[in-house]
């Protein structure tokens, strides 16, 4: 059986710059903090970077033209932010570039949505985000490309995923700029917000039909029982992981059970007046990013570095569910419970639309000797997931959109390219190889309409 999307619902696809540009010091190109974070021995699995990574920036019209055959309504990309800017000076090739990219993506129906950042930040800048001033630049940044793009871009998201810029960067040493110090980590998530609240409020005055946003990804905790330590575990890691976002964009309050448990960690100099008014200024979107749901029991406090700076206690339960090849658990009944819950408490009253700016899976995946990828995995994945949002519209939720991560296997950060989440395949040769599931997900995008998984394959 056929279930239908609403008329109008938004399939795409979504990649970031740094996972699939390469091009890494061209055309006066300055260095993000995951250049330099590459370049760390044993930061990244064999040692891998995104010096070539899928060499989109010399193969954008390709990849522009795959994205329309494939039926894509719409593109979610990133700038780079020191491919545009050395300071105050603008490099124009690297604005060039993206403006060809977006030409070329009007020119082919695909409307062009727009990250200002996930997560290459400049080098130069000093402290990064644990410095208040990199808050101020980043508004000066963002008013720079809109400039330049502004004409022509419509979306624009401030932020992806400002968790994993944080608390996974500062706090966990996991990803760039690769600190372990979770005081670092709060100032960092406090300063993304301020950014990404800043910027709205220049945006809209700079732009007022522009629909503004950020992303936020999110990862439900529940707890692995009701005994009350665990209920408590899953809850300190609920707030750090996804109330402390979602919480002040929408309500210009931090959750106060989080901070009461960020209390010992809490610099009093970090927010100053007016910030929490800027954070919540109006969005026309909320980017929800969804791959699993996580369960917590409470354990021995771990002594190494974490990103859930106020549960070092807490400690995942596996479910009987299966694993991609990350080693997160398939839930897509997660999503249309996240989509509700955040309909329902934030984005419903805001009357804020909900886009699934991310959702996929890596599989051990590679084409075949007749160079087909055959991921039947991927395309249940998908389905399921898709199932979900479609559930969560149907009980209320205002969700608009759905874009498949990503369009190409890319770097995968600290996994290298080793973790492959692409409904194409991108092989040694930089050829593009769609996958059974990028031609699944042309008939979704085409039609609207996806069959139900059968009950018994669940
Ligand atoms: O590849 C990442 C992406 O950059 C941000 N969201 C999660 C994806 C899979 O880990």
């Amino acid at each position: 059986m056929a279930i239908g999307f609403p008329e109008g619902f938004l399939f795409g696809s979504a990649t970031s710059a740094y996972q699939i540009e390469g091009a890494a010091a061209e055309d006066g190109k300055r260095e993000s903090i995951w250049d330099v974070f590459c370049r760390v021995p044993g930061a990244i699995a064999n040692g891998e970077d995104g010096t070539v990574a899928c060499d989109h920036y010399h193969r954008h019209a390709a990849d522009v033209a795959l994205m329309a055959e494939l039926g894509l309504r719409t593109y979610r990309f990133s700038v780079c932010w020191p491919r545009v800017l050395d300071g105050d000076r603008v490099l124009e090739a690297g604005m060039d570039f993206y403006s060809r990219l977006v030409d070329e993506l009007l020119e082919r129906g695909v409307q062009p949505w727009l990250t200002l950042y996930h997560w290459d930040l400049p080098a130069s800048l000093p402290g990064g985000w644990t410095n208040r001033a990199t808050a101020e630049r980043f508004v000066d940044y963002a008013l720079t490309v809109h400039d330049r793009l502004g004409d022509r871009v419509r979306t624009w998201t401030t932020l992806n995923e400002p968790w994993c810029s944080s608390f996974l960067s500062y706090a966990a040493g996991v990803h760039a700029p690769g600190q372990t110090d979770p005081v670092a980590a709060v100032r960092a998530a406090h300063h993304l917000l301020l950014a990404h609240g800043w910027t709205v409020q220049a945006l809209r005055a700079a732009d007022p039909s522009a629909v503004l946003g950020v992303t936020l990804n999110f990862t439900p905790a529940l707890p692995a029982s009701d005994d009350p330590a665990d209920v408590d575990v899953a809850r300190r890691v609920d707030g750090t992981a996804n109330r402390f976002f979602v919480e002040p964009v929408f309500t210009g309050h931090y959750p106060a059970d989080t901070l009461a448990d960020l209390a010992p960690l809490w610099p009093d100099d970090l927010v100053a007046d007016g910030d929490l008014a800027a954070i919540s200024a109006p969005i026309d979107v909320l980017g929800v990013n969804y791959y699993t749901t996580n369960v917590f029991r409470a354990g021995e406090r771990s002594a190494g570095p974490t990103p859930h700076i106020s549960a070092p206690d807490a400690v995942q339960v596996l479910r009987d569910l299966p694993l991609t090849d990350m080693g997160w658990e398939i839930d897509p009944d997660g999503l249309r419970n996240l989509l509700l819950w955040l309909h329902t408490s934030y984005a419903g009253p805001a009357g804020t639309a909900l886009v699934v700016t991310e959702n996929g899976a890596a599989f051990d995946d590679r084409p075949d000797p007749a160079c087909f990828v055959d991921d039947q995995d991927r395309i249940d994945y998908l389905r399921r997931h898709l199932t979900a949002v479609h559930q969560a519209i149907e009980a209320g939720a205002d969700v608009r959109g759905y874009l498949a991560w990503s369009l190409l296997d890319n770097f995968e950060w600290a996994e290298g390219y080793g973790k492959r989440f692409g409904i194409v395949a991108v092989d040694a040769a930089q050829r593009r190889i769609p996958k059974a599931s990028a031609l699944w997900f042309r008939d979704v995008a085409r039609t609207g309409a996806v069959t139900k998984p059968h009950e018994t394959d669940r």
